[in-house]
């Protein structure tokens, strides 16, 4: 057999949205717009406290009013799930405080659901939800993850610092290496909380057969295989008992990774009822009750030679993560803490993590979750360090890179980085920048000081290591790709599409990409950066397979040998034979006509053997209002390298909305709660996301290729990167503009109006 390599076609062009004509055109269906007959509205009551004692919840009143099927508290319907444990990585300590469902006895965060009324149509639901009477006893809380390590206010028995986390790694070389240090820089860093804001917000539609104990959920979630796992186990079922699918998704940005408390309380109470549930969240709702992203600070000394040349680094992490440890509130922190090194070769670490509980929602994963908050932390003591040391922010940079010829390269933090290339893509972010090494970076015109920030970025993707696919040829002239991995926004029925047309040497219009149901197979979803490069892998393998099968098939119909078959643009045929080729679609439609039941079809998985790190060098240019204070973002520069790119356009997409969110962390989104713990920052009025108006900045950005080793396809991934790079390279330039104003220190994000006229006031007075 002769398996000519299929000339690439479609991977690298910028093709169009596929499913977009149906969106813009209001076609798309979400979860809302799916409705069974007979379904009722769940309406979850919510503690206002942040900490309290539950004294009495009487239902009575509700449950008589009008179109009200039943009102269910803790008593009811916590007995009927079981609690699932965090998902830690091996090496962290986790205290034994898993996600409550729904509160019984205690509550420890304003808007932890106590009750849920299920009504005929949402508006009763909700006008019922005011007549459950739920009395509390109020407690002193805790919302300061320093004052919660005191732990005058312990929120759990037997956690008495209120410890849910720890974890902790020290070179064995590490005191010997500090201590050799000419110079030892050190710097306290804090990324506050944020809330991912998807336009859709969370949402389900739950059927339980109690006759078959089978579970069938709809979900505006970012991919059918988590939710049905944690359900499966939630409530003793074997998996293939749980069936979940996805439908269109108005973004997600990490926070609806798995199966909330909501699922778990609406399919409870679909069990109890026999009726199917819905629950769609309102804003509000999502503000107080969805888990919220970042919330760590960090302690972090650097060590450098005479030469400029970092020698130890030293991090102290302390992450906020709320009143208690959801599945996914391990993942970020510990994400945080173990890329500590990011793009440099700093040999000796002693990086410490703590994970603290406070009266807030519990934290989990948001774009980036851990990465934004190691690059925010790392990034800005190089800055700090050229600034003691007398260095430009460039050369310090280029003096620590990790060299190309070290890949992979070994982290002390115990990382492997599969590939890598770091200096070009800071030359040329330096250079699109406008910067060399030793340049001046400030102007002060007509009361605006302008200054830039330069910033590196690396970070993990591929969690997991594998995902599924399947491939059929119909015979009728469709290919249809099924992947593990599902898009909530990110485009993948086009990516996969370019990906499955070059691998069958087929027409990509020939190719439709179906994903989001459970029932399609095993897989593990759509997070951390991680679809292309392993679904998009795993549907070159089914392909390969395919391909194989139709040559043994074409190796008989031929009478021919395999090693005497040739596949070409036009299909496969016998080298020198005047026979016609044969297309992979008369294949199929051969094999169908032989047997009905034969199909030109398989199903494959890929398999990585640990994480890809993509990465890229961001810089900013600010200007400065010196008299108010007032940020004004001029320009971001996105170089970024992320292996073999499948679709410039889409992979361009991603990074912009990436960066505007990481400019957002930069410059105005901070989720702020009162010393009571009440949200103070729960709606789009004071909770600030950017509009168009704060989109006005330029952005340039660029693509270098150093291909993953791990895969046939040698594709990484884009989806994060922008909330990584941007917000140091933000946060540097207006560090740099205070600096050269007299600032002595640190100025930590957002750099709102009020936090900068602050500083500038500060100045005034010294
Ligand atoms: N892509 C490409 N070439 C590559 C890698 C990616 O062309 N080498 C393009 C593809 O078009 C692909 C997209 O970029 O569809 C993203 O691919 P990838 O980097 O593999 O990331 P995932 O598909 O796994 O998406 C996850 C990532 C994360 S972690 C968050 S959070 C996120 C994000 O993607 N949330 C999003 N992007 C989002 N985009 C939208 N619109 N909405 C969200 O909620």
């Amino acid at each position: 057999m002769n398996l000519e390599k299929v000339t690439q076609k479609w991977v690298g062009q910028s093709v169009c949205r596929d499913e977009d004509s149906a969106l813009v055109r209001g076609e798309g269906k979400f979860l809302d717009d799916i409705n069974i007959e007979g379904q009722l509205h769940m309406r979850v009551v919510r503690s206002p406290f942040s900490r309290a004692v539950i004294k009495s919840v009487d239902t009575s009143r509700a449950a008589q009013m009008n179109g009200v099927a039943a009102v269910y508290s803790g008593k009811d319907l916590a007995p009927m799930i079981t609690l699932l444990p965090p998902a830690a990585a091996p090496g962290v300590t986790v205290g034994n405080v898993a996600m409550s469902i729904i509160a019984e006895r205690n509550v420890n965060y304003v808007g932890e659901p106590v009750a849920v009324v299920l009504a005929a149509s949402r508006e009763l639901a909700e006008d019922a939800a005011d007549g459950v009477e739920i009395e509390y006893e109020s407690l002193p809380c805790v919302t300061d993850p320093r004052s919660s390590l005191s732990g005058s206010v312990a929120l759990h028995e037997g956690i008495s610092n209120n410890v849910l986390l720890s974890w902790e790694k020290k070179s064995d070389d590490f005191d010997e290496a500090m201590s050799r240090a000419s110079r030892i820089v050190e710097g306290t860093f804090e990324l506050p909380r944020l809330v991912a804001a998807p336009m859709e917000p969370r949402g389900c539609l739950v059927s339980y057969d109690t006759h078959a104990d089978k579970i069938m959920l709809w979900a505006s979630s970012q991919d059918p295989h988590r939710p049905r796992s944690q359900l499966a186990q939630a409530f003793g079922l074997p998996i293939d008992q749980v069936r979940v699918v996805v439908p269109e998704v108005g973004g997600a940005f990490g926070s609806k990774g798995g199966a909330p408390q909501e699922y778990m309380l609406a399919c409870a109470s679909s069990k109890k009822l026999g009726r199917p549930v819905k629950w769609v969240e309102d804003r509000s709702e999502n503000f107080v009750s969805s888990y919220q992203g970042r919330g760590v600070s960090a302690r972090v000394r650097l060590g450098l030679d005479d030469a400029g040349v970092f020698v130890a680094l030293e991090a102290d992490l302390l992450a906020d993560l709320g009143a208690y440890l959801f599945q996914p509130t391990p993942i970020a922190p510990y994400t945080a803490a173990t890329m500590m090194t990011g793009a440099y070769g700093i040999p000796c670490v002693k990086v410490s993590l703590t994970g603290v509980a406070t009266n807030k929602v519990p934290t989990g994963p948001y774009r980036g979750a851990g990465r934004p908050e190691a690059c925010f932390f790392v990034e800005r003591i190089v800055d700090m360090a050229a600034n003691a040391i007398g260095l430009d922010p460039l050369e310090i940079r280029l003096r620590n890179l990790i060299p190309p010829d070290s890949f992979p390269y070994v982290t002390p933090l115990g990382l492997i980085y599969d590939s890598g290339n770091y200096e070009p893509v800071l030359r040329r972010a330096a250079e699109l920048l406008g910067i060399t090494e030793n340049s001046a970076s400030y102007e002060n015109r007509d009361g605006w000081l302008s200054a830039v920030g330069i910033a590196m970025s690396v970070e993990p993707a591929g969690a997991g290591f594998w995902e599924s696919g399947s491939i059929t040829v119909l015979g009728g002239g469709t290919v249809i790709a099924k992947s593990g991995s599902s898009s909530h926004g990110q485009g993948h029925k086009t990516a996969f599409a370019q990906i499955v047309a070059d691998a069958l040497g087929v027409d990509i219009k020939s190719v439709s990409v179906m994903q989001g149901d459970s029932d399609f197979g095993a897989g593990i979803g759509t997070f951390g950066s991680r679809s292309i490069l392993l679904g998009g892998e795993a549907l070159i393998a089914a392909s390969t397979e395919v391909r194989a099968i139709a040559s043994d098939w074409a190796s008989s119909f031929f009478e021919a040998a395999k090693e005497d078959l040739t596949w070409d643009a036009d299909g496969v045929h016998v080298q020198g034979s005047p026979e016609p080729h044969l297309t992979l679609f008369e294949i199929a439609r051969k094999m169908e006509e032989s047997d009905k039941h034969s199909k030109l079809a398989a199903e494959a998985h890929s398999n990585i053997p640990g994480a890809v790190f993509p990465f890229g060098a961001y810089g900013a240019e600010v200007e400065i209002d010196i008299h108010t204070g007032y940020v004004r973002l001029k320009r971001i520069i996105a170089v970024d390298d992320t292996g073999t790119i499948i679709n410039p356009l889409l992979a361009e997409g991603q990074v912009v909305g990436a960066t505007l969110q990481g400019v957002a962390s930069a410059l105005w989104e901070e989720m702020i709660y009162d010393a009571d713990g009440m949200p103070l920052t729960g709606s789009f009025l004071d909770y600030l996301i950017p509009g168009s108006k704060e989109s006005e900045f330029s952005l340039a950005s660029e693509f270098r290729c150093t291909p993953t080793p791990y895969t046939s396809l040698g594709a990484k991934g884009i989806g994060e990167s922008g909330t990584v790079g941007a917000l140091p390279a933000v946060a540097n330039a207006v560090n740099a503009a205070l600096t050269k104003l007299g600032f002595a220190g640190h100025l930590d994000p957002p750099y709102s109006p009020e936090k900068m006229w602050k500083a500038l006031e500060r100045l005034e007075k010294i």
